[in-house]
């Protein structure tokens, strides 16, 4: 049954990894991967989750399975991170959250509920967008197009393009946005903007999906909700996928969610019922592990006030390598103007390096990025950050 089987093509990003990997060299970078690593070249394993998974440890919890939607501890506590504990959609019941396996299984259900209600519908992307949204919405029997976002030439947005598509699209069509530190560029739309965003889905009438990966890696957990928040005061109804694989460091316990917001406390019965369905037919339950460190960080105002305080590091150190980047390509020499680096936001930057001299990166220096010129900066650190500079300016200066 195998034998005509071709093989796959890898996954352009994680396939860096296995790369990586294989690469003998000492002195090797791996730029490519969105993973955050400490200064020492670690992935953290942060404080107040230690503190949550001793004391889970010490309480030597059963693992009898979890209800279908997961924990309330720990939903409740995604729920306030998105919207504020005051927010009056939270009171008057209409967000139904389910506990995922991280973001990619949060956009999975919510792909797969989709499905059913909008069978019909097309999924728009922007372009260029996270490598894994198209093959996901793909797999969840959509057609998946883009609408315009990024423009090189002004390393922004091109915000009255990206606003015309959405103003021509048919009702009914589900528009996939990251929340804040968009992947791959790095460029955010600014607060005015998301409104102009909430206005066209309102005229249009189109299902927006706010993607969520990064909260708390652009300017903090508050500030980085303003997309939700805006789409919370419209009155629209929306989905939101969460991801703490980077905010927590749990990369590997997958732990996300998926929150949907409807019209009322009834409708979010109906929406939920509908939602365990999708989720009894896929993994019939979440994990335990990960969700109960992540509930019981957000639920001790000690470890969530030390949580906040280790986010903000990775933040500030993330920042220090942008600015850092920066001012070493100019003592390298390089003429040209990276200050855009400073400005784009979260973990990645679209360098613009074309995919020949990432090449050559990779082959001469044992410098891993994506090709599109997508580099991670939480992978910089004080004792990497010269020798890529280095680097960059010996392939930008040809
Ligand atoms: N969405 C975006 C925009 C991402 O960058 C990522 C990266 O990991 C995900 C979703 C998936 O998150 P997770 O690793 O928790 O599945
Ligand atoms: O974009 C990234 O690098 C991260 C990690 O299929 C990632 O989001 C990459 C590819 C993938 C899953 C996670």
């Amino acid at each position: 049954i195998f034998a005509a089987v071709e093989m796959a093509p890898r996954d352009p990003i994680l396939g860096l990894n296995e790369a990586f990997a294989a690469d003998t060299r000492a002195e090797k970078v791996n730029l490519g991967v969105g993973v955050y690593y400490d200064d020492n070249g670690k992935i953290p394993l942060l404080a107040a989750v230690r503190a949550a998974e001793k004391a889970r440890l010490e309480a030597m919890p059963a693992r009898g399975y979890q209800p279908i939607e997961g924990a309330v501890a720990y939903n409740t506590g995604v729920q306030n991170l998105l919207f504020g504990k005051d927010s009056a959609l939270l009171a008057n019941g209409q967000v139904v959250t389910i506990e995922a396996l991280g973001g990619t299984g949060a956009l999975k259900v919510g792909a797969d509920y989709l499905k059913r209600l909008l069978p019909g519908s097309t999924v728009y992307i922007s372009d260029p967008s996270w490598e894994n949204h198209r093959a996901l919405f793909e797999s969840a029997g959509f057609p998946v197009e883009t609408y315009p976002y990024y423009e090189a030439s002004t390393r922004g947005v091109d915000f009255a393009a990206m606003k015309a598509k959405l103003e021509s699209l048919p009702a009914g069509a589900i528009v996939v946005l990251h929340a804040c530190c968009h992947n791959p560029t790095g460029a955010d739309l600014s607060d005015t903007q998301w409104d102009d965003v909430v206005a066209a889905c309102r005229s249009r009438g189109l299902i927006p999906f706010l993607d969520m990966a990064y909260q708390g890696f652009a300017d903090g957990i508050e500030a980085d909700a303003v997309a939700v928040r805006a789409f919370s005061a419209s009155g629209l109804q929306f989905f939101i996928s969460s991801s703490f694989s980077k905010s927590f460091s749990l990369y590997g316990e997958r732990v996300g969610a998926l929150s949907v917001v409807t019209s009322s406390k009834e409708e979010s019965g109906r929406v939920l019922s509908q939602i365990k369905r999708v989720i009894r037919t896929n993994y019939s339950n979440p994990p335990t592990h990960g969700g109960a460190v992540v509930a019981a960080v957000l639920n001790s105002p000690e470890l969530r006030q030390q949580w906040e305080d280790e986010l903000a590091g990775m933040r500030d150190r993330i920042r220090a390598m942008r600015t850092g980047l920066v001012e070493a390509l100019k003592a390298e020499g390089v003429a040209q103007d990276f200050s855009f680096v400073i400005k784009q936001r979260g973990m990645f930057s679209y360098t613009g390096l074309s995919a020949a001299q990432v090449e050559r990166l990779k082959n001469e220096f044992g410098i891993y990025a994506v090709s599109t010129g997508r580099i991670c900066l939480a992978a910089l650190n004080n004792k990497n950050l010269g020798y890529v500079a280095k680097a960059i300016a010996a392939v930008v200066k040809g």
